[in-house]
């Protein structure tokens, strides 16, 4: 087993990975830009090093710094967290080519993830359902038009580089084709460098469910169910539950069966999730993300897994320490992503927390970096807690959210905390009937059935 690992991230997934970490008799060094010298990741951490300027792409991004602070502090493995560096697959290769382990799937499985028309491609090869569409990258409005007559409209347009809603245009009729072909190319270019674009239907009303999988070096792989992620704004997940309010025992053991044996066909290994939008209970693969997930906790919650200390186990080369026969789904769990950002409006609030009082009890859980007199900083992503419970029943965790939110108090600063509160008294939520844009509806005052 790893004697240190070096944490490439900050925040409250830093500290997340520090506690697995410390529960293993591992060391953790923390680094950081100078804007975080108080951060609290730098204070649980055993030692620390500053790599650079508050702007991300000098400090959290900056690879030579990094690597340096890895080698000066004899780090043996460094796990990227979520976002920055965590899916760039040059970042993991120089990581190994310095003789210091990637916490994280190889650098080839992340660079096919990353191109959304190979990783199509890869995933319908290996058995799994996907959204009907080009095979492959489309040339010529010609050969849109065609493709989109074969569909039928309403297409959307995606940029293969792209992802995570970035880079998308739906396509109503033939005569819109030629305009956003051409957008979306130029878009695509400028923004990842990369023109390629593809077609697929377009589906109105789904739901985001993604499955997590766990994959170790011997080929073994587990599925620890699904999470429901429809609950968003302009792509930016705001509460996911654990399972889906859409599915049914048997669906889950049959779709997690289909993940599991392609995602073992592929060869990954650690921790991996595979998105689908499911419609009329049917489900389509739309990405792979080839990292740990901000909502992982939910999953933990309902399998009693670690996912973090799995991650790491499996870096190391040691075998899955569960197999599918031992996982068991216990209750249910939701989380509520809290920004520091105004609850109505999502204008970003940075500033200092004066007060800072976090729900705790039974079946609550708080992944936060926040303390009483720390300054949020406006450099980075608004995500400054989340919240994350669980009970026996969906009806038991929704009676507990609602608790532990109006326990929670956070002064200083605006948080989403009100819109949450808000949510968890709609009809539509309480009742599980809601899709990915229902959360868009009701914020412009029309909620209305899911459907
Ligand atoms: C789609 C879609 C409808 N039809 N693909 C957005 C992000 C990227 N991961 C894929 N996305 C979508 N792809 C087809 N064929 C609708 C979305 C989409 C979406 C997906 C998941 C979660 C939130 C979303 C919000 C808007 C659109």
């Amino acid at each position: 087993m790893f004697d240190k690992i070096l944490i490439a991230n900050r925040g409250e997934i830093a500290l997340r990975i520090h506690r697995a970490c410390h529960e293993m008799g591992i060391q953790t060094v923390a680094v950081h830009s100078t804007a975080d010298a108080d951060a609290m990741h730098v204070r649980l951490a055993d030692e620390s090093v500053c790599i650079g300027p508050p702007a991300a792409r000098d400090s959290y991004l900056n690879v030579p710094a990094i690597i340096t602070a890895a080698t000066v502090t004899n780090a043996d493995a460094i796990h990227p967290g979520y976002g920055f560096l965590s899916e760039n697959a040059s970042f993991a290769s120089i990581v190994e080519e310095h003789g210091i382990v990637f916490i994280g799937p190889s650098p080839d499985h992340i660079r096919l993830m990353g191109d959304k028309i190979a990783s199509k491609g890869k995933i319908r090869e290996l058995g799994l359902p996907v959204v009907p569409g080009s095979d492959g990258p489309m040339e010529s409005e010609a050969e849109a038009r065609r493709l989109a007559d074969g569909i039928g409209y309403p297409v959307l347009i995606k940029a293969s580089a792209g992802g995570g809603g970035r880079g998308m245009r739906v396509v109503n009729a033939p005569g819109e084709m030629a305009e956003k072909l051409s957008q979306t190319r130029a878009e695509a270019g400028a923004a990842f460098g990369n023109s390629a674009v593809y077609i697929e239907k377009y589906l109105s009303r789904p739901r985001h469910i993604e499955i997590q999988v766990l994959a170790d070096a011997d080929g073994n792989v587990i599925h620890l169910g699904e999470r429901d992620c429809s609950l968003q704004r302009r792509h930016q997940k705001v509460l996911e539950e654990a399972g889906s309010p859409a599915l049914n025992d048997a669906q889950r053991r049959d779709i997690g069966q289909q993940v599991r044996s392609a995602v073992q066909r592929f060869g990954y290994r650690n921790a991996g999730t595979i998105e689908f939008l499911y419609e009329n209970g049917a489900f389509y693969f739309i990405e792979m993300n080839t990292r740990l997930q901000v909502e992982h906790p939910v999953t933990e919650a309902i399998t009693g897994i670690d996912i973090v200390r799995e991650q790491i186990r499996i870096a190391a080369g040691a075998p899955l320490a569960y197999t599918q026969d031992e996982i068991t789904f216990s209750g249910h769990s939701i989380e509520c992503r809290i920004n520091a950002e105004s609850p109505d409006l999502f204008v970003p609030s940075p500033g200092r927390v004066t007060d800072y009082h976090p729900p705790g009890g039974l079946g609550v859980r708080v992944d936060s970096a926040l303390y009483s007199g720390y300054t949020v900083q406006p450099h980075y992503d608004s995500l400054v807690s989340k919240l994350v419970v669980h009970g026996a029943t969906r009806n038991e965790c929704l009676m507990r959210l609602r608790r532990a939110l109006e326990e929670y108090v956070i002064g200083g600063i605006e948080t989403t905390i009100p819109l949450h509160q808000h949510i968890v008294e709609q009809a539509d939520f309480v009742n599980g009937d809601y899709d990915i844009h229902w959360l868009e509806r009701m914020m412009a005052g029309a909620a209305g059935s899911a459907g």
